[in-house]
């Protein structure tokens, strides 16, 4: 499955508009075989030069880029804990994605209505975390009540899950959101099962309107300020400019943001803040030189858990790995090249995969 990256944000901040512009270059999904047709997810290829500086020297059949899965996630709004917006699928939906990508309304504009009556992404931001700190707390609380009446019954196992939702509430109460607390390891298993919405990985999508390419923007100001000292990042978007070119090819697309003074697409900033806050790196695997892709797996992931990532069957019988730099590789002008030159190392299960490795994985089945 794809990592997946649930949009979320208060009505009208440019959730859909955000979401329709990374959306825009859909994949050609049969070479997915997760993929799904569903209005509200997309998926994304990740934008990766190195993948396409390997197109242009292996030249093979196909080349298969890794994606990100976006979903539009309607039905924050403020007021939401108390009943309003916030049903169960958005909580459903909100669990299963792997980061939160919060889009803050950074435009003006007086045709479209702000559900609070004025711009102002601090407070935008502070409402989402409120709310979602408000539906943890009703977690916790649900949860802490079960399990003191099991408890009460007999059942002593449940001392780990009351201390821990005891705490969880304790500091939701505080409003302080569950990123800000300290877990043992013991109690990783029931936090994955919980899945607690402010413990999610999560950065700021700042929704730039069509003003701020002209001068700087206050609001984008204010709001990196704001996220530099919760030390979470900001991707600037230009939501609608980059709806409205979407028509065009990608390399016309380039040309035109440039021409617009947008250094780097809203995508590529998505996809760099998304990769960061999940902590993945990139590696390239080529078969029999006719298909190139590359791969996303955490930063201190093995061999065999990177092998299996291809195949489930190439994890069980993973043998060794031949491993090339890319920059070996390209140096070299490929994998006879590396291996002439001693530049393929062969690695065992013991490896750690390194960000830009080129890997040719040797298995039994
Ligand atoms: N001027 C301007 N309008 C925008 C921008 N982004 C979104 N909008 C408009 O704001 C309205 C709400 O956007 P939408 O994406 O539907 O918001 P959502 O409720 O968060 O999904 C739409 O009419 C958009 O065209 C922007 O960057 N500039
Ligand atoms: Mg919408």
């Amino acid at each position: 499955m794809p990592y997946s990256v649930g949009i979320v944000g208060l009505t009208n901040a440019g959730k859909s508009t955000v979401f329709s512009a990374l959306t825009s270059i859909q994949v050609p999904c049969e070479a997915y075989p997760f993929c799904t047709i569903d209005p509200n997810r997309g998926m994304v290829a990740v934008p990766d030069e190195r993948l396409e500086k390997l197109t242009e020297l292996i030249k093979p059949e196909k080349t298969v880029p890794a994606v990100i899965e976006f979903v539009d996630i309607a039905g924050l709004v403020r007021g939401a804990h108390k009943g309003e917006g916030l049903g169960n699928q958005f909580l459903a939906e909100i669990r299963a994605v792997d980061a939160i990508a919060e889009v803050i309304r950074c435009f003006e504009n007086p045709e479209v209505s702000h559900p609070d009556g004025s711009l102002d992404p601090v407070r935008d931001a502070e409402t989402i975390t409120f709310e979602l700190i408000q539906k943890d707390l009703e977690t916790a609380e649900k949860r802490l009540e079960k399990a003191q009446k099991m408890a009460r019954v007999g059942d002593k196992t449940l001392k780990l899950e009351m201390e821990l939702c005891q705490r969880m509430k304790n500091g939701l109460e505080q409003l302080n959101p569950l990123d800000r607390l300290q877990f043992h390891p013991d109690e990783e298993p029931l936090l994955n099962e919980i899945k607690p919405l402010t413990l999610k990985k999560k950065f700021f999508i700042a929704n730039l309107g069509e003003e701020a390419l002209s001068s700087e923007n206050q609001s984008l100001v204010r709001l990196r300020d704001y996220a530099e000292k919760l030390a979470v990042k900001v991707a600037p978007f230009f939501g609608k400019v980059e709806l409205e070119v979407h028509e065009l090819d990608k390399s016309e697309q380039e040309i035109f943001l440039k021409g617009m003074g947008i250094e780097r697409s809203g995508l590529s900033e998505v996809i760099r803040a998304g990769k960061e806050v999940l902590d993945l790196i990139t590696f390239y695997t080529v078969v029999g030189g006719k298909e190139l892709r590359n791969w996303l797996v955490p930063r201190g992931t093995s061999a065999p858990k990177a092998a299996g990532k291809i195949h489930t069957d190439f994890e069980q019988g993973f043998i060794k790995a031949e491993v090339t730099r890319f920059e070996d590789f390209i140096k070299v002008g490929g994998e006879a090249g590396a291996r002439k030159e001693g530049l393929a190392r062969v690695e065992g299960k013991e490896y750690l995969v390194q960000d830009g490795d080129i890997i040719h994985f040797r298995f039994k089945v």
